[in-house]
């Protein structure tokens, strides 16, 4: 489907005429855009997204949350000398003041980001350093929000790193097995039942308080940092959907499950697909470094087996999008989440294997 990116754009507080508007970048849940605006012969660049609406029922509730940490983070990002348009997402307001339009033409919900310039979001580690910086960004990122208070933000996605309530999603996409794809995929449905215990554990130490609940990002992958495009260093943290309390080994778990494995997230050749323990030593470097005193003992405890955790959920979250029939995760070709699922779970026998050496490592630093 076109939108009408003219009267879209139009309705933003960008003063200039709309050159070209095109499909952008590499998420799996919104549907992004490059805009290229003439601005008194100049042109300039803004990251135009459409939100996605089946999933993000709120948009006036996500687009506060967003609205309230990136002018929370640009403040504090100013007071140590940096620029906020550079390294944090920053909004283009509409014409009205708004954080984002809904289009009466297409029913629509559209956003404008202020583009960040000579910066590059990564899919895959191509050098350990990339890695390394995207470490000292997630983690000097949640320095920077640490005294945001959590409970301004609404929980956008309610139980997003719930495992339990995960696991029980999984076992309703399984009963159900609405495209009969289940008999085809019986090693990966006993992979995750076999896993069931690890499912409670952050959740409980969560719910009793003992490990604290703190702001975090739920998305932090490699592709949600932006590097500079010559330095290689850390610029700003993008992807702010997702933002909610958590546990900061969900957030250091996810980067691990994405960023540990030299390999695509839906690549097919399994023999590609590994966990690098030393990608995992760069990383816990850089996340703890960045943390410094701010990390407790218990959440340095649950850090590795935050690794499994998310990487299981993750699986567990691709195979029940595969029996539900790919209706979540935007998928290119047939069998692609299925794909997915087998490299989260090559994952976490690798990650299982070497558990002892991962917790040794969290130790050193
Ligand atoms: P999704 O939620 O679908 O993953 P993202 O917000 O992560 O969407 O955006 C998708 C891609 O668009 C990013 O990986 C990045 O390449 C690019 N992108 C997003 N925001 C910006 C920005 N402000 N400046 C430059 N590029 C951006
Ligand atoms: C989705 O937006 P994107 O593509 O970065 C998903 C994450 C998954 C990830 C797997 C809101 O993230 O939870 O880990 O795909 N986001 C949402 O690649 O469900
Ligand atoms: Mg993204």
């Amino acid at each position: 489907m076109e939108y009408d990116f003219k009267k879209i754009v139009g309705a933003f507080a960008i003063d200039g005429e709309l050159i070209r508007c095109e499909r952008y970048g590499e998420g799996h849940i919104n549907e992004t855009y490059l805009a290229t605006v003439n601005e008194s012969g100049k042109e300039v660049n803004y990251i135009v997204q459409k939100i996605n609406t089946n999933l993000f029922r709120d948009v006036d509730k996500l687009m506060n949350n967003i609205r309230l940490v990136t002018e929370f983070s640009r403040k504090k990002i100013a007071e140590r000398g940096g620029d906020p348009d550079r390294e944090s997402l920053t909004l283009v307001y509409t014409k009205t003041g708004a954080a984002y339009i809904r289009d009466a033409e297409s029913g629509g919900c559209f956003r404008i980001y202020k583009y960040i310039t000579d910066a590059i979001a990564y899919q895959v580690v191509e050098k350990p350093e990339h890695f390394y910086q995207s470490a000292v960004a997630f983690g000097d990122f949640a320095n920077l929000l640490a005294q945001f208070d959590a409970k301004q933000l609404y929980e956008v996605l309610p139980n997003f790193h719930n495992t339990v309530k995960r696991f029980s999603d999984f076992e309703n996409s399984l009963k159900a097995d609405r495209f009969g794809r289940a008999k085809d995929v019986q090693k990966e449905i006993d992979f995750v039942l076999k896993r069931k215990e690890y499912c409670s554990r952050i959740v409980d130490l969560l719910a009793s308080g003992e490990m604290p609940t703190k702001v975090t990002h739920n998305d932090t992958k490699l592709n949600n940092v932006m590097l500079d495009a010559h330095t290689g260093k850390y610029v700003a943290v993008i992807d702010l959907d997702t933002i909610m309390p958590g546990s900061i080994c969900y957030d250091f778990g996810d980067s691990i499950r994405f960023g540990c494995n030299p390999a695509a997230e839906d690549e097919p050749d399994l023999r590609k697909v590994n966990f690098s323990l030393e990608l995992f030593e760069v990383y816990v470097q850089g996340y703890l470094g960045a943390l410094g005193k701010s990390v407790t003992e218990v959440e340095k405890k649950n850090l590795a087996f935050g690794a499994i955790l998310m990487t299981y959920e993750c699986g567990m979250r691709f195979l029940a999008d595969y029996l539900d029939g790919d209706v979540y995760f935007r998928t290119h070709r047939a069998g692609q989440n299925l794909d997915r699922c087998r490299t989260q779970f090559k994952l976490i026998e690798d990650m299982e294997k070497c558990y002892d050496q991962m917790c040794k490592i969290v130790e050193k630093y």
